[in-house]
């Protein structure tokens, strides 16, 4: 929901700013809180009074305040104060990874700094080690960490495809109202899933542009209008996102499609082969290069076919081998939303997700699952206050729950564990045997050499109920770089302790990367797609997994969790000495 997503991240900036401004942990803790809830709550916050906001977990009556004045004006009065007082910049302070906010207080205060970039000039020049509580190895931290983000880090203007998909799916349907507007389509590197998005383009097929463009260009969402022309405009969002937007012929709508999805080397590589061919391909067709016809451009399918290719998805176009594949038919039958049968890691208000027990199992059902995985923090990650009890009476609930579901649906009670600095986990091999699957995960000693970190991981791998290492390479887009480890050799001991790796969905983790999968998978490991889901709403997220396995040529025998539920059981039983009670 576009409307809760924008509140969410107005409040989460108002966090981050109080805390640059030196305010109490406790009121930042709140927006912190309340941001997570908005961004789960199932309903659009913008037709809520303040009543029906304060009855939202972790919303107050302060910040319902403000979400309706956001509602009614589109600013919160409040935020624009603090946004004037810190100045823009100093935020992407908080992105860079062993800075933190006391820190980035500290450097905007005393050395002027207000911009990434000149957080690395003043760490180049050896000024931040001056500085209280700094020291010569947090200010080398620094700078390791901004060389390892290299332009990634502090706005070059890419946003995560988290943001772009749920931007486009905006501009789709609002133009999708207007009776001039045929086919439509988001295309680019959206369309090819990419983890980062640098500007939406939507595609467009009409035989009669003027309205469509004059609709795009006053749209609500719309801040600037960069462009308006006759069959080509451009505007950016409130959230900086920029939107091309082209309208083409009908008849050109499949070549015109190829054309704006890219990449820009996929079309390099397919333009040779129709060169090769005594053809020429654009964005209106294909045509002989003799006569001027044209052999084919109404849909994707027959301009490949024209060229002697399978129709190639998306996902895989970047240049990659598909090319060559496609013209042996010989490409992979990518794994695809309509395959996953189930989500294997989630997590529900009795650690850090943000809803029940209950509304997670029933929206689980809802999207026809045959199973589903509640898979809550366990207490070495010692915030979220998990003990021994607090599980197992999850897990009556949970098979109480089961009862009422009834059998369209089976509930499996696991749990997230924390891989220690020497791969050990939470709890002895007895209690874990009493779960039905185990997801274990780096969330500490991130900096590790390679070694370390790689036995680290095998040994997590060779523990009897592990079954899927969560989110593996631990970084965040665009905050954290992945951890070093042997790809190879982890990939290798996964396929053979039995052990899956996540492609987790968060769209700011997308991990594994598409790269990694596809090396992944040529090591013999399989995969398990997982939304890490502390909401409902975030278990839309499966297909951004679905996406970055497909970019990794994935198919769904790879994917564990397109199993039936029987061979799924036994991929989870494992090492298991004791069968999990049921
Ligand atoms: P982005 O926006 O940086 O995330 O990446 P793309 O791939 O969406 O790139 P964009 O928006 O510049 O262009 C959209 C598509 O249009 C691109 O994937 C391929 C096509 N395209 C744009 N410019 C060219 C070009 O100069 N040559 C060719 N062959 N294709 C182009
Ligand atoms: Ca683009
Ligand atoms: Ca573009
Ligand atoms: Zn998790």
């Amino acid at each position: 929901m576009r409307a809760n997503e924008e509140v969410a991240r107005l409040l989460a900036e108002y966090a981050d700013l109080l805390s640059i401004a030196g305010q109490d942990r406790f009121r930042i803790r709140a927006y912190e809180n309340a941001a997570r809830a908005i961004r789960g709550c199932p309903s659009d916050v913008s037709g809520l009074d303040v009543k029906a906001l304060t009855a939202i977990p972790n919303v107050g009556k302060a910040i319902a305040e403000k979400v309706c004045e956001w509602a009614r004006t589109g600013t919160i009065t409040k935020l624009e104060e603090l946004r004037a007082q810190v100045g823009p910049g100093v935020r992407d302070l908080l992105e860079v990874g062993g800075l933190g906010p006391k820190r980035a207080a500290l450097v905007h205060k005393e050395l002027g700094v207000s911009s990434v970039a000149e957080l690395r000039a003043a760490a180049e020049a050896g000024a931040l080690r001056r500085l209280t509580g700094f020291g010569k190895t947090i200010e080398e931290k620094i700078l390791r960490t901004l060389d390892q983000l290299g332009d990634k880090a502090g706005g070059d203007g890419r946003v995560h495809i988290g943001i772009a998909l749920s931007l486009a799916g905006a501009v789709l349907d609002e133009l999708r109202q207007l009776p001039e507007v045929g086919d439509i389509e988001y295309a680019g590197s959206l369309r090819r899933m990419r983890e980062t998005i640098g500007d939406v383009d939507v595609l467009v097929a009409s035989t009669n542009p003027r309205p469509v463009m004059n609709r795009f260009t006053t749209m609500a969402m719309v801040r600037d209008v960069l462009a308006h022309g006759d069959t080509k405009s451009s505007i950016t969002t409130g959230e900086g996102v920029q939107v091309d937007l082209r309208v083409v012929e009908p008849d050109a709508w499949g070549a015109a499609l190829i054309y704006f999805t890219g990449s820009k080397a996929h079309n390099v590589a397919v333009r040779e082969r129709a060169v090769q061919r005594g053809l020429k391909l654009s964005e209106y067709g294909l045509f002989e290069v003799d006569t001027g016809t044209r052999v084919a451009s109404r849909t994707e399918e027959e301009v490949y076919a024209a060229l002697e290719l399978q129709w190639i998805p998306p996902t895989l176009r970047e240049d990659r081998g598909e090319v060559e594949a496609a013209s042996k038919h010989d490409l992979p039958d990518v794994v695809s939303v309509a395959d996953i049968k189930g989500d294997l890691h989630g997590h529900t208000n009795l650690t850090d997700g943000v809803a029940s027990l209950d509304d997670m199992v029933a929206a689980a059902a809802a999207r026809g699952y045959r199973y589903y995985a509640v898979t809550d923090h366990a207490p070495l990650l010692s915030m979220q206050r998990m003990t021994p009890e607090k599980a197992v009476s999850q897990r009556t609930a949970l098979r109480r729950v089961q009862e009422r579901v009834g059998r369209r649906i089976t509930l499996l009670h696991g749990s997230e564990l924390n891989i220690q600095r020497d791969g050990s986990v939470d709890w002895d091999e007895r209690f874990l045997s009493g779960f039905d699957v185990l997801v274990a995960s780096i969330h500490s000693h991130f900096d590790l050499d390679r070694d370390t970190q790689t036995a680290r991981m095998i040994r997590a791998m060779e523990h009897p109920c592990v079954n899927v290492i969560g989110h593996p390479s631990a970084r965040r887009q665009g905050k954290r770089p992945a951890i070093d480890f042997d790809v190879e050799e982890v990939c290798r001991a996964a396929a053979r302790t039995g052990t899956a790796l996540e492609v987790n969905a968060q769209p700011e983790r997308l991990d594994l990367p598409d790269e990694l999968v596809r090396a992944a998978r040529g090591y013999g490991a399989r995969f398990v797609i997982s939304t890490d889901a502390h909401s409902v709403p975030e278990l839309d997220n499966m297909p951004l997994g679905v996406g970055t396995a497909q970019r990794g040529w994935a198919t769904a025998a790879d994917v564990v969790n397109t199993l039936p539920l029987r061979e799924l059981r036994k991929f989870l039983k494992k090492g298991r000495t004791t069968a999990a009670s049921r």
